[in-house]
């Protein structure tokens, strides 16, 4: 017996040599010390012994079960602590490395452009209007002294929604609200999209952005809205930038007239990009014309106003050297990562 004790001693020896799993374990210890176990096969084959030998054989097999239950706590505490190693190993977190970055959206470019002009005009005093982008006929075309006849209104040109209202084709409309709202002086900026029924193409959407200007008081002239155009052209271009102005014709304004800027490419030679003139177009602009005034509740013998529009999308193509209008509408991230 004490053999086979011994043997039993040494073959678990060897078992546990292989074991590093807490089920495997179990599995080797019901394996000796289980019902049907090697150690408790042993105790009951005691009966069979002699009642003078059973002192001596008990010990035995008592010292071999310390033995054994000695050898799997060991066991089991290395395998814990491996278990716990690895798991500690797998979840193992540098805090010093740099977490993972949040992506920032960026500023449109048609935003950019805004916000800068925006800031030109609000450091000379404008403030800024806002109006609906669907408009009744009258504040989009009546108000405007835009006749019934006037090929503006075509169908081809003007998008028009249920109930004679229209999607604004400028954003003079918002300057009307405001003279009906406001006493003289007024001095605002209209920023904001406008729509018009244009074929697409490179240089031309159905959907763009303008910013109108509307200055109102007692003697306003001609003098004041070179001065101030003037300026608004050296602040957007340079100091060394030349102005001239054409006159022109707009069923809102008279006299009216085209602001040209010297060319930013060439400086006045003559280009590709302004087409061999030196000159390139910026806004138009002129006397708001009495009918408006009127139309707006501002008695035109008392007062008298200039107003302006220029188109934002050509600005911002040129600002930023974009080739086609329609990158500007498409959100292409690809496009809009780039500003
Ligand atoms: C332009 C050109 C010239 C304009 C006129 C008005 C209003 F409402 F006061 F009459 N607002 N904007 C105007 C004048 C717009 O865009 C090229």
């Amino acid at each position: 017996m004490k053999e086979k004790l011994e043997q039993i001693k040494v073959s678990a020896l060897r078992s546990l040599e292989n074991i590093d799993s807490l089920p495997a374990l179990e599995e080797l210890r019901l394996g000796l010390m289980g019902k049907k176990g090697e150690l408790t096969q042993i105790l009951k084959g005691m009966g069979a012994l002699k009642p003078e030998e059973r002192p001596a054989a008990g010990q035995m097999v008592n010292q071999a079960r310390q033995a054994i239950e000695d050898m799997l706590s060991t066991a089991r505490k290395r395998i814990t602590r491996k278990e716990q190693d690895a798991r500690l190993a797998a979840e193992a977190l540098d805090v010093t490395m740099p977490g993972a970055r949040r992506a920032v959206g960026h500023r449109h470019p048609m935003s950019i452009v805004l916000g800068e002009l925006a800031d030109m005009f609000l450091g000379m005093g404008y403030e800024i209007a806002e109006g609906p982008d669907v408009e009744t006929d009258y504040y989009n075309f009546e108000a405007l002294n835009i006749p019934a006849n006037h090929p503006a209104k075509d169908e081809q040109d003007t998008f028009y929604a249920e109930g004679g209202l229209v999607l604004r084709t400028q954003t003079s409309s918002v300057q009307i609200r405001t003279m009906e709202r406001k006493k003289p002086p007024i001095k605002i900026i209209a920023p904001g999209t406008v729509y018009r029924s244009d074929q697409v193409d490179a240089t031309h959407s159905p959907v763009f952005h303008q910013l109108e200007g509307l200055v109102v008081d007692h003697n306003i002239t001609m003098g004041d809205l070179k001065g101030a155009l003037e300026l608004f052209a050296s602040e957007l271009f340079g100091g060394d930038i030349k102005t001239r102005f054409r006159p022109h014709h707009f069923p809102f304004t008279e006299p009216s007239a085209e602001m040209d800027v010297s060319c930013f490419s060439c400086g006045g030679k003559g280009c590709r990009v302004c087409k061999e003139s030196g000159w390139i177009e910026l806004l138009g602009c002129g006397m708001v014309h009495p009918r408006v005034l009127e139309m707006g509740g501002i008695d035109p013998v008392e007062y008298s106003g200039f107003a302006f529009g220029i188109g934002l999308d050509r600005i911002a193509m040129q600002r930023f050297g974009i080739s086609d209008m329609r990158l500007l509408f498409e959100n292409d991230v690809r496009f809009l990562r780039q500003f």
